[in-house]
Protein backbone atom coordinates (compact mmCIF):
# COMPACT_ATOMS: atom_id res chain seq x y z
CA UNK A 1 0.00 0.00 0.00
CA UNK A 2 0.83 3.60 -0.26
CA UNK A 3 0.19 6.99 1.57
CA UNK A 4 -0.07 10.33 -0.38
CA UNK A 5 0.73 12.65 2.11
CA UNK A 6 2.00 16.15 2.33
CA UNK A 7 4.03 17.80 5.55
CA UNK A 8 2.64 20.21 7.55
CA UNK A 9 -1.11 19.93 5.91
CA UNK A 10 -3.26 19.28 8.39
CA UNK A 11 -5.64 16.47 7.71
CA UNK A 12 -2.44 14.32 5.62
CA UNK A 13 -0.43 15.23 9.22
CA UNK A 14 -3.58 13.79 11.28
CA UNK A 15 -2.87 10.42 9.32
CA UNK A 16 0.56 10.13 10.24
CA UNK A 17 0.29 11.60 13.44
CA UNK A 18 -2.16 8.78 13.79
CA UNK A 19 0.53 6.17 12.69
CA UNK A 20 3.14 7.38 14.73
CA UNK A 21 0.69 7.16 17.72
CA UNK A 22 0.19 3.32 16.85
CA UNK A 23 4.35 3.00 16.28
CA UNK A 24 3.71 2.22 12.49
CA UNK A 25 4.62 5.16 10.39
CA UNK A 26 8.23 3.35 9.12
CA UNK A 27 5.65 0.23 8.25
CA UNK A 28 3.92 2.19 5.43
CA UNK A 29 5.25 3.28 2.58
CA UNK A 30 4.63 6.99 1.85
CA UNK A 31 4.69 9.37 -1.14
CA UNK A 32 5.11 13.14 -0.75
CA UNK A 33 2.91 15.57 -2.43
CA UNK A 34 3.74 18.89 -2.62
CA UNK A 35 0.26 21.27 -2.22
CA UNK A 36 2.11 24.35 -2.35
CA UNK A 37 3.82 23.53 -5.77
CA UNK A 38 0.27 22.02 -6.97
CA UNK A 39 1.50 18.48 -7.25
CA UNK A 40 -1.97 17.19 -6.21
CA UNK A 41 -3.26 18.92 -9.57
CA UNK A 42 -1.48 16.68 -12.20
CA UNK A 43 -3.28 14.62 -14.37
CA UNK A 44 -0.74 11.50 -12.44
CA UNK A 45 -2.35 12.71 -8.67
CA UNK A 46 -5.87 13.26 -10.38
CA UNK A 47 -5.71 9.64 -11.16
CA UNK A 48 -4.87 8.71 -7.54
CA UNK A 49 -7.47 11.35 -6.34
CA UNK A 50 -10.23 12.70 -8.19
CA UNK A 51 -10.62 15.51 -5.88
CA UNK A 52 -7.15 16.48 -5.92
CA UNK A 53 -7.05 16.04 -2.02
CA UNK A 54 -3.98 14.42 0.27
CA UNK A 55 -3.89 12.66 1.75
CA UNK A 56 -4.66 9.22 -0.22
CA UNK A 57 -4.58 5.80 0.45
CA UNK A 58 -3.93 2.91 -2.43
CA UNK A 59 -4.12 -0.49 -0.79
CA UNK A 60 -2.70 -3.68 -2.68
CA UNK A 61 -5.83 -4.35 -4.40
CA UNK A 62 -6.68 -0.97 -6.00
CA UNK A 63 -8.45 0.53 -3.49
CA UNK A 64 -8.37 4.41 -2.82
CA UNK A 65 -9.40 5.71 0.15
CA UNK A 66 -9.62 9.42 0.25
CA UNK A 67 -10.78 10.76 3.62
CA UNK A 68 -8.25 10.80 6.38
CA UNK A 69 -10.15 9.47 8.95
CA UNK A 70 -11.82 6.66 6.65
CA UNK A 71 -7.89 5.97 6.26
CA UNK A 72 -7.61 5.89 9.89
CA UNK A 73 -10.09 3.40 10.17
CA UNK A 74 -8.50 1.48 8.09
CA UNK A 75 -5.47 1.83 9.91
CA UNK A 76 -7.21 1.38 13.31
CA UNK A 77 -8.35 -2.00 11.88
CA UNK A 78 -4.96 -3.24 10.62
CA UNK A 79 -2.87 -2.19 13.29
CA UNK A 80 -5.41 -2.35 16.54
CA UNK A 81 -2.88 -1.57 19.34
CA UNK A 82 -2.88 1.23 20.90
CA UNK A 83 -6.90 1.58 20.20
CA UNK A 84 -7.08 5.16 19.01
CA UNK A 85 -11.05 4.70 17.88
CA UNK A 86 -12.85 3.26 20.86
CA UNK A 87 -13.00 0.08 22.19
CA UNK A 88 -16.51 -0.56 23.20
CA UNK A 89 -19.82 1.10 21.75
CA UNK A 90 -20.03 4.28 24.39
CA UNK A 91 -15.89 4.90 24.03
CA UNK A 92 -16.58 4.85 19.96
CA UNK A 93 -19.75 7.14 19.66
CA UNK A 94 -18.00 9.89 22.63
CA UNK A 95 -14.39 9.76 20.27
CA UNK A 96 -16.23 10.12 17.04
CA UNK A 97 -18.37 12.49 18.83
CA UNK A 98 -15.60 15.02 19.87
CA UNK A 99 -13.58 14.48 16.72
CA UNK A 100 -16.13 15.72 14.77
CA UNK A 101 -16.83 18.53 16.72
CA UNK A 102 -13.19 19.44 16.17
CA UNK A 103 -13.22 18.59 12.57
CA UNK A 104 -16.31 20.28 12.03
CA UNK A 105 -16.66 23.18 14.67
CA UNK A 106 -13.04 24.16 14.80
CA UNK A 107 -11.01 22.67 11.92
CA UNK A 108 -13.56 23.70 9.12
CA UNK A 109 -14.42 27.29 10.57
CA UNK A 110 -10.97 27.62 10.62
CA UNK A 111 -9.79 26.16 7.21
CA UNK A 112 -12.89 28.65 6.00
CA UNK A 113 -10.95 31.62 7.61
CA UNK A 114 -7.81 31.26 6.61
CA UNK A 115 -8.38 29.99 2.73
CA UNK A 116 -10.59 33.43 2.39
CA UNK A 117 -8.02 35.71 4.07
CA UNK A 118 -4.75 34.69 3.67
CA UNK A 119 -2.69 35.29 0.56
CA UNK A 120 -0.71 32.40 -0.13
CA UNK A 121 -4.41 30.36 -0.54
CA UNK A 122 -5.07 32.72 -3.42
CA UNK A 123 -4.55 30.77 -6.41
CA UNK A 124 -6.37 27.66 -4.35
CA UNK A 125 -9.43 29.61 -2.86
CA UNK A 126 -10.93 31.44 -6.38
CA UNK A 127 -12.52 34.02 -5.13
CA UNK A 128 -11.49 34.32 -1.51
CA UNK A 129 -14.20 36.12 0.23
CA UNK A 130 -13.01 37.77 3.31
CA UNK A 131 -16.19 38.06 4.42
CA UNK A 132 -17.10 34.74 5.02
CA UNK A 133 -13.37 34.20 6.66
CA UNK A 134 -13.94 36.78 8.92
CA UNK A 135 -17.38 34.86 9.79
CA UNK A 136 -15.91 32.08 10.05
CA UNK A 137 -12.94 33.07 12.60
CA UNK A 138 -15.24 34.08 15.37
CA UNK A 139 -16.91 30.62 15.18
CA UNK A 140 -13.29 28.71 15.32
CA UNK A 141 -12.49 30.92 18.35
CA UNK A 142 -15.80 30.27 20.20
CA UNK A 143 -15.01 26.36 19.59
CA UNK A 144 -11.32 27.32 21.01
CA UNK A 145 -13.28 28.54 23.92
CA UNK A 146 -15.85 25.97 24.69
CA UNK A 147 -13.11 23.26 24.07
CA UNK A 148 -10.66 25.14 26.36
CA UNK A 149 -13.62 24.81 29.26
CA UNK A 150 -13.73 20.93 28.65
CA UNK A 151 -10.49 20.45 28.88
CA UNK A 152 -9.91 21.93 32.41
CA UNK A 153 -12.17 19.09 33.18
CA UNK A 154 -10.50 16.43 31.55
CA UNK A 155 -6.77 15.26 30.52
CA UNK A 156 -8.38 14.41 26.78
CA UNK A 157 -10.89 14.98 25.09
CA UNK A 158 -13.38 11.91 24.97
CA UNK A 159 -13.89 9.20 26.93
CA UNK A 160 -10.87 9.95 29.90
CA UNK A 161 -8.24 8.80 27.18
CA UNK A 162 -6.25 9.35 24.49
CA UNK A 163 -7.73 9.37 21.20
CA UNK A 164 -7.85 9.93 17.32
CA UNK A 165 -9.78 13.17 18.78
CA UNK A 166 -6.75 14.14 20.45
CA UNK A 167 -5.15 14.32 17.35
CA UNK A 168 -7.38 16.01 15.49
CA UNK A 169 -7.49 18.72 17.53
CA UNK A 170 -3.30 18.00 18.54
CA UNK A 171 -2.78 18.57 13.84
CA UNK A 172 -5.37 21.61 14.39
CA UNK A 173 -3.37 23.75 16.89
CA UNK A 174 0.06 23.59 14.87
CA UNK A 175 -1.67 24.38 12.00
CA UNK A 176 -3.18 27.41 13.03
CA UNK A 177 -0.06 29.07 13.43
CA UNK A 178 -0.51 29.64 9.69
CA UNK A 179 -3.12 32.61 10.65
CA UNK A 180 -0.47 33.57 13.67
CA UNK A 181 -2.75 32.29 16.24
CA UNK A 182 -1.70 29.40 18.73
CA UNK A 183 -4.71 28.46 20.85
CA UNK A 184 -2.22 26.32 23.12
CA UNK A 185 -0.65 29.47 23.88
CA UNK A 186 -3.91 32.05 24.18
CA UNK A 187 -5.78 29.21 26.18
CA UNK A 188 -4.05 27.62 29.60
CA UNK A 189 -6.22 24.49 29.69
CA UNK A 190 -5.30 23.60 25.80
CA UNK A 191 -1.61 24.52 26.62
CA UNK A 192 -1.03 22.01 28.92
CA UNK A 193 -3.10 19.56 27.22
CA UNK A 194 -0.86 19.69 23.81
CA UNK A 195 2.29 18.30 25.94
CA UNK A 196 0.32 15.62 27.21
CA UNK A 197 -1.09 14.72 23.71
CA UNK A 198 2.47 15.33 22.28
CA UNK A 199 3.85 12.49 24.22
CA UNK A 200 1.32 10.60 23.41
CA UNK A 201 2.28 11.22 19.77
CA UNK A 202 5.68 10.52 20.89
N1 LIG B 1 -11.94 15.65 4.02
C1 LIG B 1 -10.65 15.47 3.48
C2 LIG B 1 -10.03 16.84 3.26
C3 LIG B 1 -8.67 16.74 2.67
C4 LIG B 1 -8.11 18.14 2.40
O1 LIG B 1 -8.83 19.16 2.42
N2 LIG B 1 -6.80 18.19 2.17
C5 LIG B 1 -6.16 19.44 1.88
C6 LIG B 1 -4.83 19.51 2.64
S1 LIG B 1 -5.09 19.64 4.38
C7 LIG B 1 -5.89 19.52 0.39
O2 LIG B 1 -5.60 18.52 -0.22
N3 LIG B 1 -6.00 20.72 -0.19
C8 LIG B 1 -5.71 20.94 -1.56
C9 LIG B 1 -6.55 22.02 -2.17
O3 LIG B 1 -7.42 22.56 -1.48
O4 LIG B 1 -6.37 22.32 -3.35
C10 LIG B 1 -9.82 14.63 4.43
O5 LIG B 1 -10.03 14.72 5.64
O6 LIG B 1 -8.96 13.87 3.97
Amino acid sequence: MKLYHSPQAPNPERVTNFLKAKGKLGDVEVEEISIMKQEHKTDDYRKVSPFSQVPSLVLDDGTTLTESRAICTYFEGIFPEPNLMGADPKEKALIEMWDRRVELMLFIQFATWFRNTHPAMAPLEVPQLPEAGAKAEKGARAMAKRIDAHLGENDFLAAGRFSIADITLYCFTGFAGVMKWKPHEEFENIGKWRERAKAEIG
